[in-house]
């Protein structure tokens, strides 16, 4: 497997919170009207997650920012199935989803598989797995998702890195869960390789991505 060279930002492209905010306009145009501003501010991996979405409708979002940015790299939420039918470049799964070992299956050696852990013990775990990266989070309080774990803190970010380098494992490290402007280099010291953001990048997308890249030069 390659090592996986994440930007410092990696957003995520909620459907739910897009469509939650205007429930009249179509949500493939919200999808795609973000993903292009992050992608011209220099956002070239893309996660794009509907937990509320049909799977065709899933599937016909994320056939069109396939189709919009054939040279971004595209990753699917949860359903690895989509992510082949989609021809996105690879899946992300959370502990309650498809195993990380049933998502390579899936995807095959050549695509990335990534993981959620929200604990030091899933996190080792974690670094046993066939993945490119691991997420660990959530590291803030977050509004973004439902039922989310207890906060890991920037301990908690410090100590998956500590892991990390123990296993020699060649893994990206992912931070996730009520990442703001202000605390994203905090975030990025304590030893993620790219944090993962939803809540702020949701208004002015394009301005807010290029204000974290700004703040964590
Ligand atoms: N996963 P925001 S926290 C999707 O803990 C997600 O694994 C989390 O959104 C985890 O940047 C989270 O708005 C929500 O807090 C991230």
């Amino acid at each position: 497997m390659f090592m996986l060279k994440l930007p410092a930002l990696y957003p995520i492209i909620d459907a739910d919170t897009l469509a939650a905010r205007e429930p009249l306009t179509s949500v493939r145009a919200m999808v795609c009207g973000q993903a292009r501003e992050l992608y011209d501010a220099g956002c070239t991996v893309l996660q794009l997650r509907t937990k509320q979405l049909s799977a065709e409708e899933a599937l016909e979002c994320a056939r069109a920012l396939r189709r919009m940015l054939p040279e971004a790299v595209l990753i699917m939420n949860d359903r690895a199935d989509l992510c082949m039918a989609a021809g996105f470049d690879g899946v992300h799964v959370g502990q309650q989803d498809l195993s990380a070992k049933g998502a390579r299956m899936v995807v095959g050696p050549g695509r990335i598989v990534g993981l959620s852990t929200h604990t030091a013990e899933q996190f080792a775990v974690a670094l046993t797995e066939p993945v490119d990266y691991i997420a660990i989070g959530p590291v803030f309080d977050t509004t973004s998702k439902q039922n989310p774990d207890p906060t890991v803190g920037l301990e908690g970010v410090a100590g998956a890195r500590q892991a990390l380098i123990e296993s020699e494992r060649e893994v990206a490290l992912v931070a996730i869960g009520g990442i703001r402007h202000e605390t994203a280099a905090w975030v990025r010291r304590a030893g993620a390789d790219a944090v993962a953001a939803i809540g702020e990048l949701t208004d002015a997308p394009g301005d807010s991505a290029r204000e974290f890249f700004r703040r964590m030069m």
